[in-house]
């Protein structure tokens, strides 16, 4: 999250200088010069104060009229009485500004997804002198409205949260909740009746110290979804990184000029972790062996995600890193990763630098087979769009895709491809908010909560903006942060659930006024693959097009989406043939009986189920028989 763009020899210089007193000017000598003139006349009582200052456009830039895409239905929906809080309100510690994730999960398995909703914490929570702010996971009644039952279900977690990853990690066909904290972490395990059990002890995953995210996925292959888990800062309460304090090197911590709270850089970071399942509900620590243990870079982790990048059967791993160097890791597939960072141009910008990546957006955006990412980042950066040329390879194409140049006064978070029009072309939306309070008081030209941003696919490896129309779900400024992607209303439009730090939630229903058709997967893995399917993919050939879908457990920021695969079909009548690569490398080929309908399929077994206008219809029987394993 702090200042980036800076070279890799920099980078080094900085790490190696990480115990010396860094100068006063460290910050302020990257800024333009105009800036840093302006930037020297303002500050706490600066002349500047009085003068009018003009909106920034993360704050402004709204249109009267237009598509509306997005109805903020927070309120309707009864998901406003929730707030999320972390840490103190001056936001003067790392710890008190990266705010949480979101995970859908639909844990009663009725068909509907439900919303789990971390939530921070405080020093005086953690010292038992009040009352932990509760995490929420809000059941969904079908009719527009949501219960919470975090404390029926004993998910409330009341530790300084982070991240969530949602998955069966025990195979028994009812979805579980990994919880990455500030603290030990949690492992809920589903017990089917509507609570879950904590069983992180038993499993040996709870850490400690700073985990921020996790992501699921059999690396392995033996059917059983191990875990990995990011580690962030190294933080202790004893020694908290204020500026010249011993934990942040004796370093000042300022950007543009202007003093503002320390981290992560000269700050010690934590190492990530690699759990294998062993199947009996315990875990062993892999890391080291894996090779992605990150123990000697101690890079500031945030968002992972398991996903085959290379297109061989077996899932790869992306991480996202704050202010340093993003990982991308090959499954070699005999239990090790090949650290392919800067081979495959992923993990630095197009100039060769490290940005502050928080959030990571995974969709094949060009139709061609591969899956792409876009990664959210700091302000004054472009987020970033990484296209897949296949052979392990990636360009960084933000600035000539139209994305770059817009987003760059943004600070972005909870991130995804998503198809909101169902023309069969993902569109990528980010979810934003700056960390410093200070961006509303000064002339940075950006500002403390920010509007979300969605750009179109216009196909060619281009995006354009989507405009916020004034009222509408894009045309609200929020202190953004998770945010999950899915179908909440199965209508077959893609929603968003935003988690704000310090406040409430947003839900996003997606009302876009297409007459377009689609079609979603609910998977259902076979003996030899994980029972959520989690690490299939989905190629679909419809409407002369074929898509990539992929069940994944994990990404955004440290947020957890909609594990169905979703095809947009444009005005395509049929819906075309799904070819599904198992998990345990099965293939199968299953023609789909009919569109605008979510299918069950169970491997091996083709079409076990059918939403029909969000009821259960029959089973056709041309679905059954067009099922090729
Ligand atoms: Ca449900
Ligand atoms: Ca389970
Ligand atoms: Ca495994
Ligand atoms: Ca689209």
């Amino acid at each position: 999250m702090a200042q980036s763009r800076k070279s890799f020899a920099c980078v080094v210089a900085i790490v190696a200088l990480c115990c010396v007193p860094q100068p006063k000017q460290a910050w302020a000598q990257r800024v333009p010069n105009a800036e840093a003139k302006r930037a020297s006349n303002t500050g706490p009582g600066g002349t500047r104060a009085n003068l009018p200052r003009k909106t920034p456009i993360t704050a402004d830039g709204f249109v009267d009229s237009g598509p509306i895409v997005f109805e903020d239905v927070t309120k309707t929906a009864g998901l406003s009485g929730w707030i999320h809080t972390m840490g103190a309100k001056d936001k003067g510690l790392i710890c008190d500004v990266n705010g949480s994730g979101v995970g859908l999960i639909d844990y009663d398995n009725d068909g509907w997804l439900d919303i789990y909703l971390v939530n921070g914490s405080n020093f005086n929570a953690l010292d038992g002198k009040e009352e932990p702010p509760p995490a929420a996971l809000f059941h969904n009644n079908h009719d527009g409205t949501f219960t919470d039952v975090a404390a029926q279900a004993g998910v409330t977690n009341d530790r300084w949260g982070f991240g969530v990853a949602i998955a069966d990690f025990d195979n028994d066909g009812w979805p579980d909740i990994f919880v990455s904290n500030l603290g030990k972490n949690r492992l809920y395990r589903n017990n089917h009746d509507g609570t879950f059990t904590d069983v992180a002890e038993k499993a040996g995953i709870t850490l400690g110290n700073w985990s921020a995210g996790g992501t699921w996925g059999d690396y392995d292959g033996d059917g059983r979804l191990d875990l990995f888990v990011t580690g962030y800062v190294h933080f202790d309460r004893k020694d908290l990184p204020y500026e010249k304090t011993k934990a942040v090197g004796f370093s000042y911590c300022e950007f543009r000029g202007e003093p503002v709270m320390c981290g992560p850089k000269n700050i010690e970071g934590e190492p990530d972790h690699l759990f294998r399942n062993n199947g009996d509900g315990t875990f062993t620590d892999m890391s080291a062996k894996a090779g992605v243990s990150d123990e000697s870079n101690r890079y500031y982790g945030f968002t992972p995600v398991f996903v085959d990048l290379n297109n061989d059967g077996r899932v790869d791993l992306v991480v996202t890193d704050d202010s340093t160097l993003s990982y991308l890791y090959i499954n070699r597939g005999d239990g090790t990763f090949e650290d392919a960072s800067y081979a495959s141009g992923f993990g630095l910008n197009e100039d060769g630098h490290e940005v502050a990546a928080m959030g990571v957006a995974v969709g094949d955006f060009l139709n061609n087979g591969l899956v792409d990412f876009a990664i959210s980042d700091f302000s004054d950066e472009p987020k970033l769009l990484f296209r897949n040329d296949g052979k392990t390879s990636f360009s960084e194409i933000s600035m000539r895709s139209g994305i770059g140049k817009v987003s760059i006064p943004f600070l972005g978070w909870g991130s995804g491809f998503i198809d909101y029009d169902n023309d069969g072309w993902l569109d990528l939306m980010f979810v934003n908010g700056h960390i410093y309070p200070a961006a509303d008081r000064l002339d940075w030209a950006t500002s403390y909560s920010q509007r979300p941003l969605l750009f179109h696919n216009t196909r060619d490896s281009k995006f354009e903006e989507v405009p916020p129309v004034k009222g509408t779900g894009l045309g609200q400024i929020l202190s953004g942060r998770g945010a999950a992607f899915g179908d909440l209303f199965n209508d077959g439009k893609i929603d968003v659930v935003i988690s704000q730090i310090e406040g409430p939630p947003v839900l996003l229903k997606n009302v876009y006024p297409d007459h377009h058709h689609w079609v979603e997967l609910k998977l259902v893995g076979g003996m030899k693959s994980p029972r959520d399917a989690v690490g299939a993919t989905v190629f679909l050939t419809a409407n002369g097009m074929r898509q990539r879908q992929d069940v994944l457990s994990g990404g955004s920021y440290v947020s957890s989406n909609d594990q169905r695969p979703h095809f947009g079909l444009g005005d395509a009548t049929d819906a075309g043939t799904a070819e599904i690569h198992w998990p345990s490398g099965a293939k199968e080929t299953v023609k789909l009986p009919a569109i605008d309908r979510i299918f069950t399929i169970t491997e091996g077994r083709g079409i076990t189920g059918v939403l029909c206008d969000r009821r259960p219809c029959p089973v056709t029987e041309p679905a059954a028989l067009g099922s090729k394993h």
